[in-house]
């Protein structure tokens, strides 16, 4: 059934709508892929609120590749599908296939990523977090835990991805507040261990004990540069701070071995307000553009209290 169609039978017809009706709507859902394990979070979240709701979830998983999503996005549109969930790799590149969801009145809803296009109706509602945010936030703990004194290292999220480019950008306004905090090497770590590892390997060969801290856009290259560390022979969390963002519970575990310092919530369950938003929009209803998730800073001395109810 066509959006624009099936809202206006909807709004007609609301009170005799049942929730069998969603039941029998179908989603299409591009995934950016399994880097991290916010990421398999997050698609276990959706995958498991489509079936709570009943609806039928055609998945599909791009391995890190635009144009894989551009092709689901493309495939969905020809399957009919009555909705979509994008969780877009990169911010940019997405105005002409969204253009022809728009074309088959679909809407289409981002889920934990934004992205630029020249026009902000061709996607429903942006469900994320506010990345300039966490790197802020990031970047005020670590002054504050080094009285404004460190040579920090960056690991970097995915080039060209909003939370890789936000997080450095809080993070550097926040760190050039103080003269004595620099960052002193900045490369991605494509969001994974393994990657975060080697380049926070090369980081040690180059600086050393030069380094204060390090700074990870993500907790998965947090715990490979840990490792790094250990590696080389100094003690993570002690010798070099290490301050990242997700929350994941790996990271809580390493703040419990004293080897994470901090790392900052980002909430990958966005299953239910992604399902909320389209059924609002079948409903006839508006849905604000962003749906901004609140974070907050996990830190060492609380996380063996927390670790247990964390959700992810
Ligand atoms: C954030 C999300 C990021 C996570 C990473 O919303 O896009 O991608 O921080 C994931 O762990 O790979």
């Amino acid at each position: 059934m066509k959006f624009r169609n099936l809202a206006t039978s909807l709004a007609l017809s609301a009170t005799l709508l049942s929730a069998q009706a969603f039941a029998e709507l179908t989603i299409g859902f591009s995934q950016i892929g399994a880097e991290s394990a916010w990421r398999s979070a997050e698609t276990e979240s959706i995958k498991s609120e489509a079936e709570k709701r009943g609806y039928t979830l055609k998945f599909s998983d791009a391995q890190q590749k635009q144009e894989n999503q551009i092709k689901a996005i493309r495939s969905f549109i020809a399957q009919g599908v009555d909705g979509i969930i994008l969780a877009p790799v990169v911010e940019t590149g997405w105005d002409r296939v969204l253009k022809e969801a728009k074309a088959a009145d679909i809407p289409v809803v981002l889920v934990d990523r934004g992205i630029k296009v020249k026009d902000n109706d061709l996607y429903l509602s942006k469900i994320a977090s506010d990345f300039v945010f966490e790197g802020k936030l990031a970047g005020a703990w670590l002054a504050q835990e080094t009285n404004g004194y460190a040579n920090i290292v960056e690991l970097q999220g995915g080039p060209g991805a909003a939370p890789a480019i936000d997080r450095k950008a809080g993070f550097g306004q926040m760190v050039e507040q103080f003269p004595g905090m620099e960052i002193t090497a900045s490369q991605t770590g494509e969001w994974t261990r393994t990657k975060g590892k080697e380049v926070m390997e090369a980081f040690l060969k180059a600086q050393g004990e030069e380094i204060d801290a390090v700074y990870a856009h993500n907790d998965d290259m947090a715990l490979g540069a840990i490792q790094a560390i250990k590696e080389f022979g100094l003690m993570p969390g002690k010798d070099i701070l290490v301050v990242s963002i997700d929350g994941v519970k790996a990271a809580f575990q390493a703040m419990v071995d004293g080897e994470l310092n901090a790392t900052v919530d980002c909430n990958p369950l966005l299953g239910p307000l992604a399902f909320d938003a389209l059924e609002m929009a079948f409903n006839g209803k508006d849905v604000d553009k962003w749906i901004v998730q609140k974070d907050k800073i996990n830190v060492q001395q609380d996380a063996a209290e927390m670790i247990d109810s964390r959700m992810f």
